[in-house]
This record gives structure tokens, C-alpha cells and sequence, in this order.
């Protein structure tokens, strides 16, 4: 499966391989999305196409469901699944307190509402996404597509009167069109710079009226796993 990995594809893996050793038969497991979760999927699938591993995933996109459904691990919906025993993903950015900035890969409402609905959430990372303060990586901010350009407006006037660095957004664009959600939204992208107080922003965001939801993970993750290009893997 692995080959000749480059040094950040060998940290994807490494860490992937390791979060796996979490998942115990019989578990409801939360599936991320991201080339870093791609690999967490191909590891369960080894596991359950050569060692019997029973598991049922509940994937967070439908890139994630297709894999997951190559490899042959049993997909199931998370109305079927109510409840997760454990949710493994990968992230953008990561702080010490464990508070995540995700959504590069435009997944990000059902990997909260999936992460949330876990007992326990595992991310997997490599080195660079360890920052000391969030915001250097754009903070996805998903809107429905009525009247996005006045919740646009909304959010920028309301970040003046935040403690961020940077108050510049955009629409992410898929070619020539803007990017669409599994849900059918748009992804306004916050270039924050720097996120003084992440709990107060994350709660003020979602009081916008056409917001849905945003990329912070605050209090959701308990474990990060940190591949290295050498092999070596970290816990945080
Ligand atoms: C996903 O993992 C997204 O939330 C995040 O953007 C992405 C990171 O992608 P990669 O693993 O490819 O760096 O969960």
C-alpha cells in the first residue's frame, strides 16, 4: 500500500497507522476526509480485509464514502449509527490546547457534527500544522448560498470588533464557479492571521444569519497524533 512514500506522505501514513490502533472490533468509527484520513481509511480497510476487523464507518463526505466503500469497510449513516465510539480525522491547524482550525478540504459540517457526536476524537496530522496561535490557515466559515454576499458584509463588519489580525475574506472558488458543499453551500475562507480568543469568535460566527457553521474545533479534540517524514510518530 505504502511504496515509495515522499517524506510528508510517509507523516500522513505513519500517523494515520498509528490513530488506527484505537479502533477495537465491534466500534462505530467516525471517518474524516482529507489525504491525511485517506490513508487512516486504507489502514482500516487492510484491517478488516486481512485480520476480520468488524467496524462501521460513518464517513464526513462523499470522497470519504467512496473509499471507504473500496476498501470494504461496512458504511453506514450517522442517523444509523446515533452515536460514535470514536471519530478519527485530520485537521489544518492545531493549537496546544488541542482547538482546531479544519475545513481546507470543505468537509467541515459533518466532521463537526460527526466529531461532536463521539466519544472520543482522534486527529491526525503531520508536524507543520502545529501553530501557537490559530489563524494562519484561512478559517472556512460555511453560508448558504441566499444572500451570501450580505453575510459576507455581516462577518467582516462584525470581525472589527474582534481580536483577530487579519479581517479579509473570500469566497473559495472551484475554477470558475464558487466551491459547493455536500449540502449545497458556499465556504467563505477568513484570513484571520491571528485568532486572539478562538471561543469567542467560534460562538460569535454562528449567530450570523446565513452562517451555518465554522472550521474552529474548540474542546472537541482529545488526542493529536503527529507523523513524521522519518517515521517517527508524536502524541499531543
Ligand atoms: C480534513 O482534513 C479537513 O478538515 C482538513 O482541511 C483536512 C486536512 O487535509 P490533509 O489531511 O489533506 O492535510 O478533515
Amino acid at each position: 500500500m505504502t511504496g515509495e512514500l515522499s517524506p510528508i506522505d510517509k507523516a500522513k501514513f505513519v500517523a494515520a497507522k498509528r490513530a488506527v490502533d484505537y479502533v477495537e472490533d465491534g466500534m462505530r468509527v467516525g471517518l474524516g476526509t482529507g489525504s491525511t484520513a485517506a490513508w487512516m481509511v486504507r489502514c482500516l480497510g487492510e484491517l478488516v480485509r486481512d485480520d476480520g476487523l468488524r467496524i462501521r464507518g460513518v464517513p464526513t463526505s462523499t470522497r470519504t464514502a467512496e473509499l471507504a466503500r473500496q476498501v470494504g469497510i461496512d458504511v453506514i449513516s450517522l442517523d444509523e449509527a446515533k452515536w460514535l465510539d470514536l471519530t478519527i480525522d485530520g485537521a489544518d491547524e492545531f493549537d496546544e490546547n488541542l482547538n482546531l482550525i479544519k475545513g481546507g478540504g470543505g468537509a467541515l459540517l459533518q466532521e463537526k457534527i460527526v466529531a461532536t457526536a463521539s466519544d472520543r476524537m482522534i486527529v491526525i496530522t503531520d508536524a507543520a500544522k502545529e501553530v501557537a496561535q490559530l489563524g494562519s490557515f484561512a478559517l472556512p466559515v460555511e453560508v448558504i448560498p441566499f444572500g451570501w454576499q450580505t453575510t459576507k458584509a455581516l462577518l467582516e463588519e462584525t470581525l472589527i470588533n474582534l481580536d483577530v489580525l487579519g479581517r479579509e475574506t473570500s469566497l473559495r472558488m472551484n475554477g470558475d464557479a464558487p466551491f459547493v458543499t455536500d449540502e449545497g453551500n458556499f465556504i467563505l475562507d477568513l484570513h484571520l492571521i491571528r485568532i486572539g480568543n478562538v471561543r469567542q469568535l467560534a460562538l460569535v460566527l454562528n449567530q450570523i444569519p446565513g452562517v451555518v457553521e465554522n472550521g474552529l474545533f474548540i474542546d472537541i479534540c482529545d488526542i493529536v497524533v503527529i507523523g513524521h517524514g522519518d517515521g517517527r510518530v508524536e502524541l499531543r
